[in-house]
């Protein structure tokens, strides 16, 4: 048995589109992923979050079984068009009433919220006006921090402003394949959305500091560590420009205030609009680092790939997959907490999510067994404690899912949770992933 620190932080995690439903209830809003996933064509058999898994209904059942697996802390996010049904403007009051009761379970069973503020579903009418290429986008979010942390700040001590930007920009604004689904070729985009994000977080750290002056805040980023292909020089550049992209551009931007300058360079006019103090907004100091690990890229050079990176992604034959098609790798959590931690040196950081998508099924006996979760989770755990003992201060873990949920595109095709979910009755069933995780945090240790 190898013991974790008494104070480490077990937590289940999920999102507010992903789980809650009830699009229609209580006053919400329209978000761009309601718009996106009601266009045909853009999830899997046109699967949306209107109902999902109905945990605004059933929280409180929800809350229970989170008790009963034993986590001491619940990162859920909070859907900005249930509080500004158009994203700024008339505050909705039975928004702010349902995180109120969620969050009073929570206390009362014994866990701590850390509450994400931005998972995804921007309102719609704030795209309308230009969503995150609009720089005014980034005032709206820290208005909207300002009215929840109002709320919600004497009671959530952890706070984490925005989840994993570069899927928000890469995919929302590059590839089309999330909201609001644009295409831009060129990169500006993209670019100009992630430099927005990122001026939305540092103001929203800043109206958190005043508003909650003893929170703990951050902001989850997913990581990858980026292997090359070959060790040949220019499949080396390749991942290292890979790695700038996916990693450096948000690590550098908040810890020292600037943006790589290679990756400036490369851009060239597909740079952001950069004003003067927006580096020191970005940077304003936080207190942890939300890091979300699930797999590695390996990279190659390809002179035909999107310039400027130049970059394809190859895959390892023959090794394990999961359901999501990503490879299972939990070496690669070590190299990258290591190489991040070596770099920034961040204060704390926190496994703000890792998990896998497994194709679950209900056995004949209503249970469902899911070995190759429960592998990839001890592995995990056991990678991200040797990192500890090497002296990275990892202070907490998330399990991403707390239950099965809307995976985006993919609609309800892919299974993360450690709870099934039967979308037909709404019934949860723990899998073995559940008790297994429910022993580590019982025991404090993993065997
Ligand atoms: O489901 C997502 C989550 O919303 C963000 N991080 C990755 C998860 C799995 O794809």
């Amino acid at each position: 048995m190898k013991q974790f620190p008494k104070d480490f932080i077990w937590g289940v995690a999920a999102s507010s589109y992903q789980i809650e439903g009830a699009a229609d209830v209580g006053g919400r809003g329209e978000s761009i992923w309601d718009r996106f996933s009601h266009t045909p064509g853009k999830t899997f058999n046109g699967e949306t979050g209107d109902v999902a898994c109905d945990h605004y209904h059933l929280y409180e059942n929800d809350v229970k079984l989170m008790a009963e697996l034993g986590v001491k802390s619940y990162r859920f996010s909070i859907a900005w068009p249930r509080i500004l049904p158009r994203g700024r403007g008339r505050v909705n009051e039975a928004g702010l009433d349902f995180y109120d009761r969620l969050v009073d379970k929570l206390i009362e069973a014994g866990i701590d919220p850390l509450a994400t503020l931005y998972h995804w579903d921007l309102p719609q009418a704030l795209d309308d006006e230009g969503g995150w290429l609009n720089r005014e986008t980034a005032d709206h979010f820290a208005h909207y921090t300002d009215v929840v942390s109002k709320r919600l700040g004497d009671r959530i001590k952890m706070w984490g402003t925005i989840n994993e930007p570069i899927c928000v920009a890469m995919l929302g604004y590059f590839t089309g394949m999330h909201a609001p689904g644009h295409q831009d070729e060129t990169m500006q985009e993209m670019n100009t959305a992630l430099h927005h994000l990122l001026l939305g977080h540092g103001k929203a750290v800043r109206v958190l500091r005043q508003n909650v002056p003893d929170a703990k805040v951050g902001a989850m980023i997913n990581i990858y560590p980026i292997y090359p292909a070959t060790e040949a020089e220019e499949d080396k550049a390749a991942a290292e420009r890979f790695y700038m992209y996916h990693n450096h551009w948000f690590t550098a931007a908040m810890y020292t205030g600037e943006y790589p300058a290679e990756g400036l360079r490369l851009f060239g006019r597909a740079t952001p609009d950069i004003q003067d103090g927006d580096m020191d907004i970005i940077s304003t100091p936080t207190d942890y680092i939300g890091l979300n690990y699930y797999s590695r890229l390996i990279a190659a050079y390809d002179p035909e790939a999107n310039k400027p990176l130049q970059v394809k992604i190859v895959k390892e034959p023959d090794v394990e997959y999961t359901a999501m098609d990503w490879e299972v790798f939990p070496d690669g959590l070590h190299d990258v907490l290591t190489r991040i931690y070596k770099e920034y040196k961040p204060k704390e950081i926190i496994i703000a999510e890792n998990g896998c998508a497994v194709n679950d099924v209900v056995n004949e006996d209503g249970k469902v067994i899911d070995p190759q979760r429960v592998s990839y989770i001890k592995r995990h755990i056991h990678a991200m404690q040797k990192t500890m003992q090497e002296g990275v201060p990892v202070k907490g873990y998330y399990v991403w899912s707390l239950m099965d949920n809307f995976e985006w595109s993919y609609g309800f095709s892919k299974r993360f949770g450690i709870i099934y979910v039967d979308y037909e009755t709404q019934k949860r069933i723990p899998k073995e992933s559940y008790y297994t995780y429910q022993k580590i945090v019982k025991n404090n240790a993993i065997n």
